[in-house]
């Protein structure tokens, strides 16, 4: 990714603190010299950006490490509660620019470079992007880390080093190709791989039973098969605060007792492969994103990350405490969706049967300790296992499942006598079609917080998903709005407004959004208008270099950037976008002199590999854009663009360029959206439906600042069920509608190929459509006029935009984590940082 404008939105007040080496130009350029040769065994003379670039990164390591030990020191010293934050995916994208920004010496930095003979964004996009998540969910996890440092909280992230990361999208005549991410092909500066701490992991075996030394029935885990789980650490510097806290991926090695079994029967060759299987465990991140794979590897990531960080927690917390009465004081443990919600059991078997502990005080300390995130609503992807997948692999968290859901099922009894319908909907075991374990019901049970990631979802869990819950467990439902860090999505991806914003507004908003209020009184002058709209032109420009560069099409900076980029999937509803840019293709070619403003559409995202509807969808953008700009009579009033490979870096290049953010999902299916917000906090305006946190962005911008279409919640999940009107009614009432669904079928953007897109066409035309796109079709198009009318006076939409920007404070993850810390996790955030 090319073409950053790195520049120094950052206090100049000089360098954040004291460090291990006195931080200038000079000292940073001699330790990148130090890294060359030392590290990297390069002549500084011969070296290039990639060199340069690796041993920056190490030059900012060094510095993160000492800030690093010391905030470790304070975390002692203080006994303080510790926050374990668990996920399958951190989806951190680069982390050069964001530690030389966090750590508050950019202009040293940029100047030793440039004494190197390079320019810094240059040396940062050499950098590989840590592509540990799907989506949203990943993404979230990473900004929470930036927060929680930045607030100081005392916590860690916890997940897997996955050796690939989510694959490489390729467009292949316009088709998804997947390919791997082999991120670590030439090693990354940023994590230290450890020698210890490191822990044997079990799987498989059985349950016996023994009488210990007190005459007690314990259980033991045995004849397992084991697996090394080996630390792996990456540091993330608070913004300009020295404090440094630590991720710690787990990789999975062969345990060396499992290969001496093999060398002992003289099997050279199966002792390879049996290491070479346990190795297997954190190879790839899966890609299939609010769908459950339910594969055994599956189950085996999520306990073996589960298993290795319990024995870190456990570890850490004997240093200091000699029973576990006052575990649940001192460890809070945040479940990032059901990924790893396996932890439950897990510490119920260690307190029963590692540590001798009685049922009902091991689980009062369980429910005390655990909270759980919900992220969805969709029903595919409830994660269920198998009771006979779970029995094979962990066959003592099994047994231990059961008793949970035994004891719970009698609770559930007493409140509610004779009614077997209740159990049934309740029961952590989903009995009908083959046993199931609901890993969802699990972590409600086990938990003492159960959170949604916008209101609009939390009010769905309560009244459908987990109503029954709700009734059963007053107060345990709780709403946590999701946030972006305002460094990465703001101050590093948008340099040049942040500097706009911080020479008229200082330096506050940085770590206290809600001051970007202060930017509505700049919206009315004119000046200001200007020169916030010669940035976004200059943003523009950059993305249509890089499209250019990606695509070779050429897009126009002046006409209006209308961007869609997430993953793809139906509930998204990329093809009420695709819809609306065939009515503008029609209507432009029937209507050569309407006044429509010039729009360039840019899609960008994966589909899941085996999701071939998705993939179809984005085969149909593809084609469109074939077609489109390609039409001597468009004359480049419409462009479509698909940019194969989104990630974190393309992002930060996108979200300041956009004019028009597409936030337009099945009201009730996008459980919160991330995007939106960092659209919104780079000035883009919304077209969007009431939806997860659309409508909490609304509120906060103004409805007159804000492009409303479709459906509520309510409508969607009515008229799903009784639908108004029929998609064949739609099409005879409205001849455009009818036109955009017959150029699907005639084969018009399929090169002649009637059948390539006959699926598409057959769904939307289907009386059961669960996206209700047809139904939401007519009210998109008239709001898209809408858009096009606005965006023809471009100085009021400018004031628009600014207005936008100023009433985000709500949306920056340090507001998202002081409500997890306080409301959940009982630690107060110190006020000053
Ligand atoms: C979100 C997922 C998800 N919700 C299953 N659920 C996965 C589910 O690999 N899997 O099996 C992976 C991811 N991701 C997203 O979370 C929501 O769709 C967004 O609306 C939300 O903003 C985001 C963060 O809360
Ligand atoms: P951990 O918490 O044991 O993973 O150790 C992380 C870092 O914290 C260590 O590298 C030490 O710098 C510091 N540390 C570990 N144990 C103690 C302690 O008992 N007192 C103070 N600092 C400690």
């Amino acid at each position: 990714v090319q073409n950053k404008v790195v520049s120094s939105a950052v206090r100049d007040d000089g360098p954040s603190s004291s460090l291990h080496f006195k931080t200038n130009a000079e000292t940073i350029r001699e330790n990148i010299i130090h890294h060359l040769m030392s590290f990297q065994g390069r002549d500084p003379e011969r070296s290039g950006a990639v060199d340069i670039s690796k041993a920056l990164s190490y030059t900012m390591r060094d510095l993160m490490v000492e800030k690093w030990i010391a905030t470790q020191k304070t975390f002692y010293a203080k006994k303080k509660k510790r926050v374990y934050y668990l996920s399958l995916e951190f989806l951190i994208g680069r982390s050069l620019l964001n530690s030389v920004i966090n750590l508050g010496i950019m202009d040293e930095v940029k100047k030793a470079v440039a004494d190197l003979g390079y320019d810094l964004s240059e040396i940062c996009d050499e950098e590989e992007d840590a592509g540990l998540g799907n989506g949203g969910l990943g993404r979230l996890a990473a900004c929470f880390m930036d927060s929680i440092a930045t607030l100081k909280i005392p916590a860690y992230g916890y997940g897997i080093r996955y050796e690939y990361g989510l694959f490489y999208q390729q467009l292949v005549d316009g088709n998804q190709v997947e390919t791997p991410d082999n991120w670590l092909r030439y090693g990354t500066a940023w994590a230290f791989d450890r020698r210890v701490p490191v822990f044997p992991v079990k799987f498989y075996g059985h349950v016996t039973t023994y009488q210990d030394d007190k005459g007690n029935y314990r259980a033991q885990w045995v004849n397992t098969k084991d697996v090394m789980a080996m630390p792996c650490d990456m540091l993330i510097p608070g913004y300009r605060n020295d404090h440094v806290i630590n991720m710690r991926l787990w990789t999975a090695r062969a345990s060396r007792e499992l290969d001496l079994s093999y060398f002992g029967q003289g099997n050279y060759i199966a002792a390879v492969e049996s290491k070479v299987s346990s190795e297997t465990i954190s190879k790839v991140l899966y890609p299939p994103d609010h769908n459950l794979a339910g594969q055994e590897l599956r189950l085996k990531q999520q306990y073996f990350f589960v298993a290795a960080t319990f024995q870190d927690i456990m570890r850490r917390y004997k240093k200091k405490n000699e029973t576990f009465d006052a575990f649940p004081d001192h460890v809070a443990v945040q479940l990032n969706d059901t990924h790893p919600a396996i932890a439950i059991p897990e510490l119920m078997r260690l307190l029963l049967d590692e540590e001798g502990i009685g049922w009902e005080k091991a689980w009062d300390i369980t429910v005390r300790t655990f909270a759980y995130t919900n992220h969805t609503l969709m029903p595919e992807a409830l994660e269920r296992w198998t009771v006979e997948l779970l029995g094979k692999v962990l066959p003592r968290h099994l047994q231990i499942i059961y008793e949970i859901n035994h004891r719970f099922l009698e609770t559930v009894a007493q409140k509610y006598p004779n009614d077997g319908n209740k159990l049934r909907k309740l029961s952590i075991i989903e009995e009908d079609g083959g046993k199931k374990v609901r890993m969802a019901h699990l972590a409600i049970v086990g938990s003492h917080s159960v959170n949604g990631v916008a209101a609009l979802h939390t009010k769905l869990l309560q009244t459908r998903l987990f109503h029954d819950f709700d009734k059963f467990y007053p107060g345990k439902f709780n709403s946590k709005t999701n946030g972006i860090t305002p460094r990465r999505w703001l101050l590093q991806a948008n340099p040049e407004l942040a500097d706009l914003i911080s020479k008229n507004l200082g330096f506050a908003w940085i770590t206290n959004l809600d001051e970007l209020r202060n930017l509505e009184a700049h919206a009315g002058k004119k000046t200001f208008r200007k020169r916030w709209s010669d940035i976004k032109r200059a943003n523009k420009v950059r993305l249509a270099d890089y499209i250019f560069k990606e695509t070779q099409v050429t897009v126009d900076p002046d006409s209006m950037f209308d961007v869609q980029v997430k993953r793809i999937h139906e509930y998204k509803r990329q093809l009420l976008n695709a819809l609306h840019l065939i009515y503008l293709y029609h209507h432009i070619l029937r209507n050569p002199g309407t006044n429509v403003p010039p729009r360039t559409a840019i899609f960008a995202g994966k589909a899941a590999p085996s999701y071939w509807r998705a993939k179809l969808i984005i085969k149909l953008i593809t084609s469109i854009a074939e077609v489109v700009n390609n039409d001597p009579r468009i004359a480049n009033r419409l462009k479509v663009v698909f940019l194969p490979n989104y990630n974190v870096s393309q992002a930060e290049i996108i979200m300041p360029a956009a004019d028009l953010s597409e936030q337009i999902s099945t009201a009730g299916t996008e459980a919160s959206g991330t995007g939106n917000m960092k659209f919104s906090l780079n000035g883009a305006l919304t077209i969007g439906t009431l939806d997860g946190a659309n409508i909490e962005i609304r509120e906060e911008v103004g409805e007159e600042n804000f492009f409303l279409f479709g459906m509520t919640a309510e409508e969607a999940e009515y008229e799903k069920l009784n639908p108004s009107r029929s998609p064949m009614q739609i099409c005879e009432q409205n001849r455009d509608v009818y036109n955009i669904i017959e150029s699907l079928r005639n084969g018009s953007f399929a090169r002649g190929d009637k059948a390539l897109f006959q699926p598409l066409a057959d769904s939307l035309l289907d009386q059961y459509d669960p996206y209700l796109l047809m139904l939401d079709l007519e009210s998109y198009l008239n709001c898209q006029n809408k858009v096009n009318e606005a965006f023809l006076d471009q100085d009021n939409w400018t004031k628009m935009a600014i207005l936008n920007v100023a009433r985000m404070g709500k949306f920056s993850t340090d507001r998202t984590i002081k409500e997890y810390s306080e409301e959940i996790w009982g630690i107060l955030v110190e006020e000053e940082q």
